[in-house]
């Protein structure tokens, strides 16, 4: 005999609510979050607000903010991928309610941002798809999400950044570069701003 686990899909709105609800201390550590999310799988159509294509670069879309948290839709055209970045030590949870996504990890030997040098190499790679979320490894945080061109079909992710940030260190692996960039965001509370362009 066989089992299938079936989890009912929820409004974004119901998974902000229940962000919003969570403490200070869910934050703190991965496990939480990380559950929360394979709990509450994202219902595709109430993600319609936050869903932009750009063919140039991927789109982030914010859908709530708090001091503690920042929760965006990350659309990602067929083949599009991130630079190897990290996350400013902040926390990241990531879910894939559209699509399938790759998140290549690197371990980073070795940084030296004002003078724009680096050492990293490919570790491991993770799948996220609607059941699977993941959290970014406090401990060996740079990573790349990737949309592969084999999957031919467009993905959206879903990002809990916590707490909130606004740059990131982006690196070069194989020319052993790094700096720092402004992360945009191409529409806020499903309006677009100014100057992002998206359709
Ligand atoms: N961190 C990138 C961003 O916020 C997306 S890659 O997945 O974490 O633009
Ligand atoms: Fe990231």
């Amino acid at each position: 005999m066989c089992s299938v686990i079936i989890t009912k899909r929820v409004l974004i709105e119901t998974l902000v609510a229940k962000l919003r609800g969570l403490p200070a201390s869910a934050f703190d550590g991965t496990g939480e979050i990380r559950a929360l999310l394979a709990e509450m799988p994202v219902e595709e159509s109430s993600l319609a607000p936050y869903l932009t294509w750009n063919r140039q670069h991927y789109t982030r879309n914010l859908i709530d903010r708090t001091e503690l948290y920042e929760l965006m839709a990350i659309c990602w055209e067929i083949g599009q991928a991130s630079s190897v970045h990290n996350h400013r030590d902040q926390n990241c949870w990531m879910a894939a309610p559209i699509g399938r996504l790759r998140v290549e990890n690197f371990h980073l030997d070795f940084q030296d941002i004002a003078a724009g040098t680096c050492r990293l190499a490919a570790s491991n790679t993770v799948e996220i798809s609607p059941a699977h979320p993941c959290a970014v490894d406090p401990k060996d945080p740079v990573h790349r999400v990737v949309n592969p061109r084999e999957a031919n079909e467009r993905a959206v992710s879903l990002h809990v950044y916590s707490r909130p940030f606004d740059s990131c260190v982006v690196y070069s692996p194989e020319q052993g570069t790094c700096g720092n960039v402004q992360l945009h965001y191409n529409t806020v509370f499903g309006k677009p701003v100014a100057g992002k362009s998206a359709s």
